[in-house]
């Protein structure tokens, strides 16, 4: 008799709860639909990362705790309101990259552009996210909830701000201009909480994760608070091409081998790893290709970043997503495997459209 999951550990999170279900937990490939929500599955994701090495928990309990020290001096939340035209029209405003920039990008995967968004932009999108975050999960940011990663998606079809953030033309141009593509479409927004004492996130690359059979895909990743290294920043593997030399370590859904066996690898070949600080107001930009992860969040205050991600237009849903794309037909609803990826949910959000 097969065992059930609830019994066997190494479909269990570290509190004993049981992050897969039916087929994906019965089955040890990953070339089935995913079967849960979207929560469920970064509740799974963040199961793979190793954190043996690690701070331990006493360490963080001695990492500063209190009020968020977010750098953004002489704002205040009656700023905010006089604040959001303002922050709209930045939102459109298009921000010009140098043909060195974009050398980079492609170079190297990815990019970390300063001043994408100003100070009040960028207090303004955290105090949404925030708001929404802890509705979501009847929890408050913070301190209020530990050790979880916490998200949520489609955001801009319901908050007219968040909505402005996520189709905003600044952005999408960059992203377009990043990878020399005449048009960028949404695949989708990502609102992420990761709370005080959550893990670090596992090294992957996103070819892995979007089922989108290009690889003209880049995700423009907003942190709504200046992060330092000790709250976890998205860290860059790089050069791009640092994916061929893990392209033989086999991904395994229940546990922590695969994280293991790249990080192993680029500690072997000497990899460059950029896990620098974050500025107030940095955006980075990562391809589809760059590998990438991010440290535990070891302060008491929660890593809160908008993650929106675009493709080529043009681009088709590939032939056989996996169950590491997540529920993708929330984000692209209607459209069948191998056809194009333009559904309603996936608008055109550079070049502005008529
Ligand atoms: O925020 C994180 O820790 C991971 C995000 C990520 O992997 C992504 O946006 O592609
Ligand atoms: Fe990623």
């Amino acid at each position: 008799m097969s065992q059930s999951p609830i019994d066997n550990p190494k479909h269990q999170n570290p509190g004993g709860q049981s992050v897969l279900v039916g087929e994906n937990a019965r089955r040890d490939d990953v070339d089935q639909a995913w079967e849960q929500d979207n929560q469920a599955w970064w509740d799974w994701y963040m199961t793979l990362a190793d954190n043996s090495d690690e701070p331990a928990a006493e360490q963080q309990a001695q990492e500063p705790q209190g009020p968020p020290a977010d750098g953004l001096d002489g704002i205040t939340d009656v700023d905010l309101g006089v604040d959001e035209a303002a922050v709209r029209v930045e939102l459109s405003v298009p921000y010009v990259l140098t043909a060195e920039q974009i050398d980079a990008f492609r170079t190297n995967g990815y990019i970390k552009l300063p001043g994408v968004l100003s100070p009040s932009a960028t207090r303004l999108l955290r105090r949404e996210i925030v708001g929404l975050l802890g509705d979501a999960f009847d929890t408050r940011l913070d301190g209020g909830t530990q050790g979880r990663f916490l998200s949520a998606e489609m955001a801009w079809r319901e908050h007219p701000l968040l909505r402005a953030y996520v189709l905003s033309p600044r952005i999408a141009k960059i992203c377009a201009d990043l990878l020399g593509v005449r048009g960028v479409r949404l695949y989708h927004d990502n609102l992420m909480s990761k709370e005080p004492g959550c893990g670090r996130t596992p090294w992957h690359y996103d070819a892995h994760h979007f089922p989108l059979a290009t690889n003209d895909v880049v995700t423009a990743w907003i942190p709504a608070q200046p992060i330092p290294r000790a709250m976890g920043p998205l860290r860059f593997a790089w050069p791009i091409d640092v994916y061929k030399l893990v392209e033989g370590v086999a991904f395994n859904k229940f546990d922590t081998s695969y994280d293991r066996g790249v990080a192993d690898v680029f500690r072997r070949n000497a990899v460059a790893v950029d896990d620098g600080a974050f500025d107030a107001g940095e955006v980075s930009f990562h391809h589809n290709l760059c590998f990438h992860s991010a440290g535990a969040n070891r302060t008491g205050q929660s890593r809160v970043v908008l993650a929106n991600t675009f493709f080529a237009d043009g681009a088709r849903v590939l032939d056989r997503p996996t169950m590491v794309s997540g529920d993708w037909e929330k984000f692209i609803p209607g459209v069948a495997p191998g056809d194009v990826a333009a559904s309603p949910l996936n608008p055109v959000c550079w070049p502005p459209q008529t």
